[in-house]
C-alpha cells in the first residue's frame, strides 16, 4: 500500500499547516507501519504562481527540513523535490493531453485564484490537477492525505485514471482522498472567518513556524475573541476562542469538554497565556530540530536518497505508459 502528499513550498508553513497536514502525515507514518510513504515538495506546483527565484530556493528547502523537524522520519518515509523528479512533469503533459479544459475551468481553486491573479492567470494554473494527478498517479498511490480545499482535485485524478486506463488498459490504479475531521481549518487569528494562511498579508493572524517564540506567544494572546467572557465552544458567536479551543485541543490532544471543565469560571487571559505556552513549546521543539538540520549534509542525504527511489517508481510508470500509448520507438 502507498501513501503520497506534498505540500508547495510558498511562504513558511504554518500552525494551520502544520496541524492540517504535515502533523497527519507524521501520524500516518506510526498509524500505516507497512505502508510505503511518499512526501515530497511541491515546487512546480508553487510557480503556477510566479515566485521569485531566491524566496523559491530558500522556501524549498526549508520546507523539506521542516518536514523532518515535524517527526517525519526518512527512514520510513521518503522524501523528495517535485522538480527534481522529472517524470512528474512529463506524465503531466501526456495527462493534459487525456483531460479537457472544460474540468479544468470548474476547479474550484483555478476559479478562486485566477480571480485574485486578474490579467496575469498562468496556463499553469489552469493546468496544475494534470499536475496534481501525475504527482499521485506516477507512483500508483492508494492513499492521499489532504485537505478538504483539494478533495476536488484528488477526485479529477481518480476520473483521469478511469479515463486513461479505460482507453489505454490497466496502468494507473485509482487513489482515494484521505481527509480528516478535526483539525481540518485553523482560522486566522486576527480574522476568524477566514483560514490561517501562509500567503495572509497580515502577520498578525499567522503563527509560521520558524516565527521567533515570543512574537509567536504574542500572537495567541493579542488573538481576536469577543466580549462575552464566557468560555465556551461556539463557533457561530464566539468563532475566535473556538478556534483557540481547537488549536489547544489538537497541539495538547485534549477533547473540548475537558477544555472548557478546565477552565470553567476563568477569563480568556489565563487560558490564552496556558496556550501561548502551549505553542511556544511546539515551536521551540520544531525549531531545535530543523536548527540542527537545515544547513547538514544529512538533508541533502536524505533529499538524494528520496529523489533516487522516487525516480525509479517514476520512470517505471512513465516507460508503461508510453507503451500503452504507442509513443517513442519501444
Ligand atoms: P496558500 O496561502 O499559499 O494558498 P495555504 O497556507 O492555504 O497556502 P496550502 O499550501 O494550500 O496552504 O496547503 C498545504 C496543506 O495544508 C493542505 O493540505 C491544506 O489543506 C493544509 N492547510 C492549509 N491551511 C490550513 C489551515 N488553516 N488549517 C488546516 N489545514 C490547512
Ligand atoms: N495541490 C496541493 C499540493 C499538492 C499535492 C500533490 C497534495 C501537489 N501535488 C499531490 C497531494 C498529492 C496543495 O496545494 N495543497
Amino acid at each position: 500500500m502507498r501513501i503520497l502528499s506534498g505540500i508547495q513550498p510558498t511562504n513558511v508553513p504554518t500552525l494551520g499547516n502544520y496541524l492540517g497536514a504535515m502533523r497527519n502525515f507524521v501520524k500516518l507514518q506510526e498509524e500505516y507501519k507497512d505502508a510505503d510513504i511518499l512526501v515530497f515538495v511541491a515546487d512546480l506546483h508553487s510557480i503556477t504562481i510566479p515566485k521569485d527565484k531566491s524566496e523559491l530556493k530558500k522556501n524549498i528547502k526549508n520546507l523539506a527540513a521542516l518536514y523532518i523537524a515535524v517527526g517525519l522520519d526518512p527512514k520510513k518515509t521518503h522524501i523528495f523535490i517535485q522538480s527534481e523528479v522529472k517524470e512528474h512533469s512529463e506524465l503531466s503533459f501526456i495527462l493534459e493531453c487525456n483531460s479537457y479544459i472544460g474540468e479544468m475551468e470548474r476547479m474550484i481553486q483555478f476559479k478562486e485564484k485566477s480571480v485574485k491573479q486578474g490579467q496575469t492567470v498562468t496556463t499553469g494554473l489552469l493546468t496544475y490537477p494534470c499536475l496534481m494527478a501525475a504527482d499521485i498517479l506516477l507512483y500508483d498511490s492508494n492513499y492521499v492525505p489532504v485537505g478538504e480545499d483539494q478533495k476536488q482535485h484528488v477526485e479529477l485524478t481518480r476520473d483521469l485514471a478511469i479515463r486513461f486506463n479505460n482507453r489505454f488498459g490497466e496502468t494507473f490504479t485509482v487513489p482515494e482522498p484521505l481527509i480528516r475531521k478535526s483539525g481540518a481549518r485553523i482560522m486566522s487569528l486576527q480574522d476568524p472567518l477566514h483560514k490561517m494562511s501562509k500567503s495572509d498579508p497580515n502577520p498578525k493572524g499567522c503563527i509560521s513556524l520558524l516565527d521567533d517564540i515570543n512574537e509567536a506567544k504574542n500572537k495567541i494572546r493579542r488573538a481576536v475573541t469577543d466580549n462575552l467572557g464566557v468560555m465556551a465552544y461556539d463557533k457561530e458567536n464566539q468563532p475566535g476562542l473556538a478556534n483557540l479551543i481547537d488549536i489547544y485541543s489538537l497541539l495538547e490532544d485534549i477533547n473540548v469538554p475537558n477544555i472548557l471543565e478546565k477552565y470553567k469560571g476563568l477569563g480568556y487571559k489565563e487560558f490564552k497565556e496556558d496556550l501561548a505556552e502551549i505553542v511556544g513549546k511546539t515551536l521551540e521543539k520544531i525549531q531545535t530540530k530543523y536548527n540542527e538540520i537545515i544547513n547538514s549534509k544529512e538533508l541533502d542525504t536524505i533529499l538524494d536518497e528520496g529523489r533516487e527511489y522516487a525516480t525509479t517508481l517514476a520512470r517505471k510508470k512513465i516507460n508503461k505508459v508510453h507503451k500503452k500509448m504507442g509513443l517513442g520507438r519501444n
